[in-house]
């Protein structure tokens, strides 16, 4: 099979772009490991920046997002018993939408399939090959048959474990990585949010975070230990501990009901740099990973799609390469101001096992200041909302 673009992984990313490139007449073949239901089945981000909402529309694919999701202006943090809202239409003009990832990779892969998409899926063995060649190649096997795909560039879309990161040579890779000893327990209930808006709570038994997917479904979350046995959480264990995190108000009038997923997430922060070498292109989560603290993961992931794909248009629509070739320091400065907000709101908003009086002083005089400064709030609303894509 030849094609224009190689896609690795059929998450977000991958399907985002194959979206953006066919809208502009670019052909593209993606190829995903697991089943269409799988990838539906991972629940993740909740929380879209505008950058990424636009991304949607200009993807022919926001009908539902912008019927069903809803629009947040602000939301609550939580410490010490007190809730304080941040007003992000406010400090930056601009809310955050809330719509599920499941919801967003279900309406890009309908996307795609409706205009006749190469998507395959339980494609086994993908590797990667002469990425330094004019024609990179990638194989794969499917129902015990060896596939071979040879394209112009390849996109590696396939999250932090996929093979496309590990592609590219050792001595020109750089790694950098933070990894926090805890992890989310996260549970998704068919239950009345218990705010109209998001509550993020640092407790002294652990960090929660009231979320939703809708006015009829919730998604809550637990710090926990990273080696954590999901086994041992029950949901009434779950609730009970949610419910001491809670204040006591949110706690009191908080609509319960059995789990309909739960799961535990660990928690890191890892850049990869360059983001390309020869004809790979790397993009979302293969690339980096953020805690999801700051809800920036799927953002991130789109913001790279906005550059490569601008980049590979350039490329075909006008044979410019120059995007091309500042594709990694574009994403990079993003990414790092992106890390640099997720691991600072974990840090403030978590309790560390090494954690001693000094540090929790240190980290409510943050969220004291945050709370009861305008200027602080104007900066925290900046990024939360997300900075610009250019
Ligand atoms: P994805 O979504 O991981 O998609 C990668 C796709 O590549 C496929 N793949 C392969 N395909 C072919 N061959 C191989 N060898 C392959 N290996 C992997 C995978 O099956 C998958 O379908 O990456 P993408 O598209 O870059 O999207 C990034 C986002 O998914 C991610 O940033 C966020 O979900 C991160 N994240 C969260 N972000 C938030 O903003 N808020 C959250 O609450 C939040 N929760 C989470 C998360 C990530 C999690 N992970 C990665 C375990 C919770 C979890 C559990
Ligand atoms: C979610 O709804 O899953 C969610 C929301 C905000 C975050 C993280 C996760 O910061």
């Amino acid at each position: 099979m030849r094609t224009q673009v190689g896609i690795i992984g059929a998450g977000p990313s991958g399907l985002l772009l194959s979206q953006l490139l066919h809208l502009q007449g670019i052909e593209s073949v993606v190829l995903e490991r697991r089943t269409p239901d799988y990838v539906l089945g991972r629940i993740r981000a909740g929380v879209l920046e505008e950058g990424m909402v636009q991304m949607l529309r200009r993807a022919e694919c926001a009908g539902r997002m912008d019927a069903e999701g809803l629009i947040h202006d602000g939301f609550e943090i939580c410490f010490g018993e007190v809730r304080h809202r941040i007003d992000l239409k406010k400090h930056t003009g601009a809310g955050v939408m809330v719509y599920g990832q499941t919801e967003v990779t279900k309406d890009l892969m309908d996307a795609r399939a409706a205009a006749g998409g190469a998507v395959i899926y339980e494609a086994e063995n993908v590797a990667l090959h002469d990425l330094d060649s004019n024609t990179p190649k990638l194989t794969y096997q499917k129902d015990g048959a060896e596939h071979e795909v040879v394209c112009d560039y390849i996109a590696g879309c396939d999250g932090f474990h996929g093979p496309s990161r590990r592609a590219m040579p050792e001595n020109v890779l750089k790694e950098h990585e933070r990894v926090y000893p805890f992890g989310w327990l996260g549970i998704l209930t068919d239950t009345r949010p218990v705010a109209d808006e998001l509550i993020y709570v640092n407790h002294w038994r652990g960090f929660a975070l009231c979320s939703m997917r809708s006015m009829t479904r919730s998604r809550y979350y637990i710090q926990c230990a990273f080696d954590e046995n999901l086994d041992e959480w029950t949901d009434d264990r779950i609730w009970d501990e949610l419910r001491v995190r809670l204040p006591a108000d949110a706690a009191e009038s908080i609509e319960m009901g059995p789990s309909i997923e739960k799961s535990i997430a660990p928690l890191r922060s890892f850049v990869a740099e360059p983001m390309r070498h020869g004809r790979l292109f790397l993009a979302g989560d293969a690339a980096h990973i953020v805690p999801p603290t700051g809800a920036k993961g799927l953002n991130l992931a789109a913001s790279d799609i906005h550059f490569l794909s601008n980049a590979l248009i350039a490329f075909y629509q006008d044979g410019q390469t120059d995007l091309m070739d500042s594709y990694s320091e574009k994403c990079l400065d993003r990414i790092w101001k992106a890390e640099r907000f997720s691991w600072w709101m974990t840090t403030v908003l978590h309790r560390f096992p090494d954690q001693n009086s000094f540090d929790r002083g240190v980290q409510l005089a943050e969220l004291d200041y945050l709370t009861s400064s305008e200027p602080a709030q104007a900066a925290f609303a900046e990024n939360y909302v997300g900075l610009p894509f250019e």
